[in-house]
């Protein structure tokens, strides 16, 4: 059985997290599939929108700590080379919006993979815990670059050191998540922003993340310069152009992604 599960329906990626077993704790093997999943969707024409939630009733407990054994120390270095920064890359660099549906408990890397997508929503029950520190380890999955500028600094120093498990209610007042609903609601909604990101000009989507990004490490006047390049490319996508026409037409715009 493969420990992630692809589902394409009506433009939509569907990538689960399958190991409920284990509460969808990552071993290398689902750190590489993933990577190769990421990939396909990213490749694929027909994806215009990827969700990625978990199976049963956890999103990730992070890292399984069980594949290693208290005697032999892990490689820390080639883990996060090979299985972890790569997911976190491919989250920013994929062409296609990706939407996270924290399906339950969302723990170390777990957390910060949710955190990595473009919008985050959660079920009331879910939780957030950066569990790095109760076990001696640092935040890694970007983390420590996501969590303080979606929450601020104090806020992330705090959740980071103390490793408070924070409901998915709080994480939403407090920016960490775009929503939060409750589980009859869950899977309406999850699809519902998935069919709205599906059908959206899909170019103009990631060159946003893209200039959200920079905007990270930017001034203000280059923050311009790249505003006004990425608007030139989106300007010149045949989206745009059944934009305006749709706009001038009073009709719906039908955008192809193109
Ligand atoms: C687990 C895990 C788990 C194995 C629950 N592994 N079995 C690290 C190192 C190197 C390189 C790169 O990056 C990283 C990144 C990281 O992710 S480090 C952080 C690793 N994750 C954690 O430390 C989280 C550990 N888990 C927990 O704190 C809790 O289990 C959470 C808060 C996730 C869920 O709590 P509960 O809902 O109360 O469930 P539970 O604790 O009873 O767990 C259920 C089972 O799942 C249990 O096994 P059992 O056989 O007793 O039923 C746990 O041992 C197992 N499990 N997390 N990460």
């Amino acid at each position: 059985m493969s420990e992630i599960l692809f589902e394409l329906k009506d433009n939509i990626a569907r990538l689960s997290l399958n190991r409920p077993e284990k509460l969808n704790a990552f071993n290398r093997s689902m750190a590489l599939e993933l990577q190769d999943q990421l990939l396909n969707c990213d490749e694929n024409e027909d994806v215009r929108a990827v969700i990625l939630t978990g199976v049963g009733r956890a999103f990730s407990a992070g890292q399984d700590l069980s594949e290693f054994p208290p005697d032999q120390l892990p490689d820390f270095e080639k883990g996060i080379d090979e299985n972890y920064n790569p997911v976190i890359r491919l989250l920013k660099t994929i062409r296609k919006p990706v939407l996270c549906a924290v399906n339950g408990v969302a723990a170390g890397a777990g957390a910060n993979i949710a955190l990595a997508c473009d919008i985050v929503v959660a079920v009331s029950s879910a939780l957030f815990v950066q569990a790095f520190s109760k076990i001696g380890l640092i935040p890694d999955c970007g983390g420590t670059f996501f969590l303080p500028r979606l929450i601020g600094l104090q806020k992330a120093t705090a959740l980071m050191m103390l490793g408070d498990k924070i409901s998915a209610a709080e994480a939403e007042k407090m920016g960490m998540i775009y929503a939060c609903y409750e589980e009859a609601d869950f899977e309406t909604k999850t699809g519902q922003i998935a069919t709205t990101l599906a059908s959206l000009p899909t170019t103009a989507l990631i060159l946003t993340r893209k200039a959200l990004l920079e905007s990270s490490t930017n001034n203000m006047e280059q923050q311009l310069e790249l505003e006004k390049k990425f608007q030139h490319k989106a300007g010149h996508t045949s989206d745009f152009k059944e934009g305006v026409t749709a706009f001038l037409q009073k009709r719906p715009a039908v955008f192809t992604g193109k």
